[in-house]
């Protein structure tokens, strides 16, 4: 069967989101386990896309349209996954923080993180510390992700992580940090437990925080 993984793979790296519905069905029709179409036919295919992303083989619009057709698999796969009761690797909470509407780079990270194999729940733009705690809490999420793409959105990100040590939830919910003005400095100055400089690295850090 290795040349159906090969073509899935093929399919996500050059990002045809016409072509991996098709293929997708096609294994679930010959009977193959959806979480193999998920390991070694979806997520090979992103990690490729990521190793190749970080290497500036490829760039930004070649891995939208790549995250693009793995959600076009992932959409698919998601009622069986449920089904067969294969559970995600962690549940992530995301969101680009308050007062700032950018959300080209973050919609970016949360499509990798579900072609990692991660749950992961998408708040949008302009969201502010009570509803990134509110909603981790609410979904009994283990990681919260935030991104900044302008300065002043960054001290929000401070904030929710205050409030994170108010609550007693620092170090119960991790967090990871992001975006185009954010350092690993900043990250450590305001307590963040991880930050990534793009989204293939945002997964690695995610699972090195979960120790998986
Ligand atoms: Co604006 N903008 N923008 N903008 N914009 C920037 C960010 C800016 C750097 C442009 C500039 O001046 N050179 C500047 C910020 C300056 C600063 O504060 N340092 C800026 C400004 C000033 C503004 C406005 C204030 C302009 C104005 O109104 N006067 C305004 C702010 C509105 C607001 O947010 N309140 C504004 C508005 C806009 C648009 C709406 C027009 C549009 C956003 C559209 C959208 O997102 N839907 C926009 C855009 C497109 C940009 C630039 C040109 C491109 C950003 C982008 O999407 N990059 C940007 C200049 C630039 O960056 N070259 C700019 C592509 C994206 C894939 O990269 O988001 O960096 P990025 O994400 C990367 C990494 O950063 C990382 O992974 C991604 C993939 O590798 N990453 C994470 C991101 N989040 C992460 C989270 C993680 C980990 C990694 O963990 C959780």
């Amino acid at each position: 069967m290795g040349i159906k993984w090969d073509n899935i793979k093929d399919a996500i790296f050059t990002g045809n989101i016409a072509g991996i519905p098709i293929l997708v069905k096609g294994a679930i029709c010959d009977g193959l386990p959806v979480q193999d179409i998920l390991n070694k036919g979806l997520i090979a295919g992103m990690s490729i896309v990521g190793e190749k992303f970080k290497s500036n083989e490829i760039f930004v619009p070649e891995v939208l349209i790549s995250a693009k057709a793995m959600q076009a698999g992932l959409d698919i796969l998601e009622p069986l996954l449920v089904k067969a009761g294969v559970n995600p690797m962690a549940k992530i909470v995301i969101g680009t923080s308050k007062g700032d509407l950018h959300d080209i780079g973050k919609n970016l990270v949360s499509m990798m993180f579900k072609g990692g194999g991660f749950s992961v729940i998408d708040l949008g733009i302009d969201v502010a510390p009570r509803r990134f705690i509110d909603e981790a809490i609410k979904s009994d999420a283990e990681v919260i992700a935030m991104s900044s793409l302008i300065t002043t959105s960054m001290p929000s990100m401070k904030a929710t992580i205050n409030l994170l040590k108010i609550e007693g939830l620092n170090g119960k919910i991790k967090t990871i940090i992001g975006g185009a003005p954010v350092t690993q400095e900043y990250a450590d100055e305001i307590g963040a437990d991880g930050y990534a400089d793009n989204a293939s690295s945002a997964i690695d850090k995610v699972k090195e925080l979960l120790g998986l």
